[in-house]
């Protein structure tokens, strides 16, 4: 094995497109007919919990009947082999829990837990489908409940946030797959990178902003090109 050591990744919505989960900007993006925009936000919450927690409700039964494609367990391969793989998330579907990744760094929540909208506890894994009750309540101080994820105009949580800007800082190679790499601050990660001469690839069956700035450019599908990609790193010893 080559001497390429420290790995970082970042995946979006079209690594577990494939399984299942619609993409924020593809196909399904849509429910009826909001943009994800419009719901993921403070104000939408405050303005209507109940829609915003239907909205949850309909992706928890959607993901929790997906199951992680050959991306997802690519990555967790990959894990077992380097010495030094982080793996940075935008997606709040916990695929890549299920897939046996272990060192994750997850940006923008996680949509299997929840929290209390008046902090009275830490937040608490809930994996209930159908929810008992729409909205669900803080089972400590019987406040709202909501989502364990960050909402746009939110900040993402600091730690997580530094973890991911030093690794990207660090990395020989970073991984990019399946983002449309516009919601900001994930997406200037890549760029961070190759600020630090990283060999950055880009997984995606379409140019996004950052396709002409990166090392290398894989087309096609995540679940076909990763693993089929990964095969040729194994096989000639360093990063095709
Ligand atoms: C913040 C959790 C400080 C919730 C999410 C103007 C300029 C710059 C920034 C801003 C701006 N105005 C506002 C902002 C800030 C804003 C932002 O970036 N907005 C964008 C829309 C311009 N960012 C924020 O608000 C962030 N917080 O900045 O705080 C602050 C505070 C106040 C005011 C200003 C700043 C918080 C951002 C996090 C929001 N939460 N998710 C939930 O999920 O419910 S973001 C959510 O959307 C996802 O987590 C993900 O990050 C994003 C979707 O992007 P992708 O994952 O890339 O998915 P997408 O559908 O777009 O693309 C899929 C890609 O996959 C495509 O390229 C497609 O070609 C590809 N694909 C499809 N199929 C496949 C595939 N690839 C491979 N294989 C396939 N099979």
């Amino acid at each position: 094995m080559s001497k390429i050591q420290s790995v970082a990744v970042l995946t979006g919505a079209g690594i577990s497109a494939e399984s299942g989960v619609p993409t924020f900007r593809g196909e399904g993006g849509l429910w009826r007919s909001y943009r994800a925009e419009d719901l993921a936000t403070p104000y939408a919450f405050r303005r209507d919990p109940k829609l915003v927690w239907e909205w949850y409700a309909w992706r928890r039964s959607l993901i929790g009947a997906c199951q992680p494609n050959a991306a997802h367990l690519a990555l967790a391969e990959m894990e077992a082999h380097l010495d030094e793989f982080v793996l940075i998330t935008q997606n709040v579907d916990g695929l890549h829990q299920l897939a046996g990744s272990q060192n994750i760094v997850e940006l923008h929540g996680n949509i299997w837990r929840m929290r209390c909208t008046r902090d009275c506890c830490p937040s608490w894994e809930d994996r209930c489908d159908p929810l008992p009750e729409i909205p669900p309540l803080c089972p400590s101080c019987g406040a709202l409940a909501r989502p364990d994820v960050v909402w746009f105009g939110e900040s993402l949580p600091g730690e997580a946030l530094d973890t991911a800007f030093e690794v990207c800082r660090r990395c020989q190679v970073m991984l990019v797959i399946g983002t449309s790499a516009v919601v900001q601050p994930a997406a200037s990660l890549p760029l961070v990178a190759l600020q630090n001469d990283a060999y950055v690839v880009e997984f995606n069956p379409e140019a996004t902003p950052i396709s002409e700035a990166v090392s290398q450019v894989v087309g096609g599908s995540a679940a076909e090109a990763l693993p089929r990609w990964w095969r040729r790193w194994l096989a000639g010893g360093r990063h095709p």
